[in-house]
């Protein structure tokens, strides 16, 4: 009897709570194993809507989603909509470019995802407009209820109100603001298959192509310094100062205008454990770990949420209450450490990376690999280009603290750098104005600037 109550049982119902870009990759696995999925999202269907609001969300699509969509077979329909990104391209204060490959194949752009693959299903169902939460709405039964609802969750309120349930939320004192870039003549305004960084200390901007042969360039700053700019004047004298070679192609008018569009946007950082409740609800995605954008790796991190639980499924037989618990054993210290990862480059790059010290670090990190590609891999390339768990990329690299020659040869490395090229520098004049802060590093800060892992037996 149990048997084939439980087989009958096999059209069990899920409710997905969340029609963002983790609800909609989890509405397609849980579609393929076959539940009866019901997905409900509160906003209207971003497809029929004639404008969509908000601002144009860049995302950078690396190893982890890949593996993800690939798994429900969506990798080359997405992959063909994104933009490759094959290095990084670090402006100087003096407008020169320098490109710094990735140790590997790159990675990929997005602009904006949408839930039709989710819809492809016949057993899936999408529910627009509609609010599940509260119970003052309408009660829908499900097996499970899968909170994929963002950093602000209505399912994760729930969580809260019950007993040992961990969470924190950390707002940054740093705002972000986007700014878009023009084609010009028909064509991008620089190189499309670039990140392009402006590493400025506490003063950072990034620009992603888009299809459309637009920019959109995102500037993070600390929100004192947003109020400290109060008119169109006062912006361009701070784009002078920090991102004068983007003044041309952004343009001046565009500036003044676009700036107060919309004030600095705040960044959260949310952890929080467990990510279940019984065999009932489970949290992925923004609504267990919203992360700071400064690793481009939130999107990644809740698309590989959806691989890991599919797995611990496939393990366990989709018996939720033992799969529910072990999902969260397994990734809670995953989700914590790019959660700490995120925030640290947050605080080292706002601290003391400026394009110089930039460049030295990749280059350092690139040349490292190079020598040893088995012994060292540079941190932000385990995170970005391989599966490796990231509390696991976090274990290797502090192994180098062990290696105590390292942050010497690290220095030493730099001064020769550094060396080399005032001697190639031929206007002196030009490189003392290029920086505003010293590129040196600080003893005290020394500690937090190797960003190259050590391992034993590769990835
Ligand atoms: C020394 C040099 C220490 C997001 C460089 C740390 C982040 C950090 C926001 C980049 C790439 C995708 C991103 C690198 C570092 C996206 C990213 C990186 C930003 C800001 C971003 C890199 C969207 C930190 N990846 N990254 O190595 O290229 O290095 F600059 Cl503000």
């Amino acid at each position: 009897m149990e048997e084939s109550a439980s087989r009958s049982d096999k059209k069990k119902v899920v409710a997905v709570v969340g029609g963002g870009l983790v609800g909609a990759l989890n509405a397609c696995y849980f579609a393929k194993r076959g539940f009866d999925v019901q997905v409900f999202e509160t906003r209207e269907d971003i497809r029929k809507a004639k404008i969509v609001k908000g601002r144009s969300i860049n995302l950078a699509l690396s190893h982890r989603g890949r593996s993800a969509l690939k798994h429900v077979g969506m990798e080359d329909k997405i992959v063909s909509k994104g933009i490759p990104m094959h290095a990084r391209m670090i402006h100087s204060l003096s407008g020169k470019q320098s490109p710094i490959p990735y140790g590997k194949k790159g990675q990929l752009l997005l602009q904006r995802l949408n839930p039709t693959e989710a819809e492809t299903y016949p057993n899936t169902t999408l529910n627009f407009g509609r609010k599940l939460s509260d119970g003052s709405e309408e009660e829908i039964q499900a097996d499970l209820i899968v909170g994929c609802d963002g950093a602000f969750s209505a399912i994760r309120k729930q969580f809260l109100r019950r007993s040992r349930f961990n969470f924190s939320q950390t707002y940054i004192p740093h705002g972000y603001m986007e700014l878009t870039m023009p084609p010009i003549n028909g064509e991008f305004a620089m190189k499309p298959n670039y990140l392009h960084i402006w590493p400025r200390n506490t003063f950072m901007m990034i620009a992603l192509p888009n299809l459309d042969k637009t920019f959109t360039c995102t500037l993070f700053m600390p929100f004192e310094e947003f109020e400290k700019i109060t008119t169109g004047d006062e912006v361009i004298e701070f784009f002078q100062k920090y991102f004068p070679d983007t003044i041309p192609l952004i343009g001046v008018d565009a500036l003044k205008r676009d700036y107060f569009r919309l004030p600095g946007q705040a960044m959260v950082s949310v952890k929080c454990t467990p990510y279940h409740i019984g065999d009932k609800c489970v949290l992925m995605g923004d609504a267990a770990h919203a992360v700071v954008p400064f690793y481009g790796q939130g999107m990644n991190a809740g698309f590989e949420d959806c691989i890991v639980f599919e797995e611990i499924m496939e393990q366990f037989n989709e018996d939720f209450s033992a799969v529910l618990p072990e999902y969260t054993r397994v990734r809670v210290p995953d989700d914590h450490a790019i959660a700490d990862l995120a925030m640290y480059n947050y605080i080292e790059m706002r601290a003391h990376v400026n394009s110089r010290w930039f460049l030295f670090r990749k280059h350092v990190d690139n040349f490292l690999h190079a020598i040893m590609p088995k012994t060292i891999i540079p941190l932000y390339t385990m995170v970005t280009f391989s599966r490796i768990r990231y509390h696991e990329a976090v274990k290797r690299w502090h192994w180098q603290d062990k290696v105590r020659c390292f942050k010497k040869i690290c220095h030493l490395l730099f001064i020769f750098h550094s060396l080399a090229a005032r001697r190639n520098v031929s206007d002196f004049s030009n490189l003392a104005a290029d920086e505003p802060v010293s590129p040196w590093p600080h003893a005290e800060l020394s500690d937090v600037t190797c960003a190259a892992g050590f391992s034993t037996n590769g990835p």
